[in-house]
């Protein structure tokens, strides 16, 4: 029987959903994030996808200027691959979207597969005494909000960073119809394998985190994708963990951070994405599996290192 694999862990430390309010372990200023960062990394993950803030008030932020003010501190401190979100945040243009990524070129950066729906609504008594008088808005926003990802804006996107910088893509499927756009995209010529697909569970206006989806979309991204990918899963909330654990089960990789939970188990905060890649590493190794480590994850994704 074939060794499994090692399971490469990315670390999502901040992103550009969750509020200040929500948790005040949520990293916020270029210093925080970078310290998040380097902790996940030293915690086991090879990978780090990285949003901004601003520093004052902790809304999303696309200026390449912060950014630049911690990718170079993650990257002195850690063999990890950085990986730059062209996901941004809620109302950023295309181009906003893109532009961090294009000043750091990065080896990795996110590309979002589709456009959708995407959920997040305000619980209001929960969290009524907001910090900043965006948080509601913001969220509230999502309402009528459509994650606009057309196959134009995937073209631009892999034309800009992919062939113009050399930098691979964490594609993220947020549905099944999503993983025929990634095919399609390969028909194109677009891009080349091996493909990193990141199955993303439980985010509304995507697919629900039901295992049974989770096998589908593998059983699917086998079909289509043969032997010519990788695959990772993360999921939104209290499901990070039981679908990471499911992906490693299944020889697949995974993803945790506060950018996609907060919680480190059931009605518990998580203090820091640090311990959120602990959880899923112990899990792992006692599932008798091993931890990719940066320089494995960057051969078998093809990353220009
Ligand atoms: N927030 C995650 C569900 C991106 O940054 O490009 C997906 C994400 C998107 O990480
Ligand atoms: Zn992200």
């Amino acid at each position: 029987m074939a060794k499994q694999k090692s399971v490469i862990i990315t670390c999502a430390p901040t992103g550009g959903i969750h509020t200040p309010t929500m948790s005040e372990h949520l990293p916020i200023t270029p210093s925080e994030i970078a310290q998040a960062s380097i902790e996940a990394a030293e915690a086991g993950a090879s990978i780090i996808h990285l949003h901004a803030r601003d520093p004052e008030t902790g809304k999303p932020d696309p200026d390449p200027d912060l950014f630049m003010e911690f990718l170079p501190r993650i990257k002195q401190a850690t063999d990890a691959v950085m990986n730059v979100s062209t996901g941004g945040g809620l109302g950023m243009t295309r181009e906003e979207r893109l532009r961090a990524a294009t000043r750091a070129s990065p080896e990795m950066a996110s590309m979002n597969i589709g456009s959708m729906n995407f959920g997040i609504f305000p619980m209001k008594d929960k969290y009524s005494n907001w910090k900043h008088a965006w948080e509601p808005e913001f969220l509230d926003m999502t309402r009528d909000f459509i994650f606009r990802n057309t196959f134009a804006d995937i073209e631009y996107c892999i034309k800009e960073l992919g062939q113009g910088h050399g930098t691979r893509f964490e594609f993220e499927c947020y549905d099944l119809g999503h993983l025929y756009n990634l095919a399609w995209i390969l028909d194109q010529g677009w891009i080349e394998g091996p493909i990193f697909v990141q199955m993303v569970f439980g985010i509304l206006g995507g697919v629900g985190a039901d295992l049974d989806n989770l096998m589908h979309m593998h059983t699917i991204a086998n079909k289509l994708f043969g032997d010519d990918y990788e695959w990772s899963v993360l999921a939104a909330g209290r499901h990070q963990i039981p679908f990471t654990t499911q992906s490693g089960l299944l020889g697949g990789n995974v993803r945790v951070g506060m950018e996609d939970s907060l919680y480190i188990g059931p009605g518990e905060k998580a203090i820091s994405s640090a311990q959120q890649v602990t959880k899923i590493r112990t899990i792992i190794e006692n599932l008798g599996l091993t931890v990719a480590t940066p320089a494995e994850a960057r051969q078998r994704l093809g990353l220009k290192g």
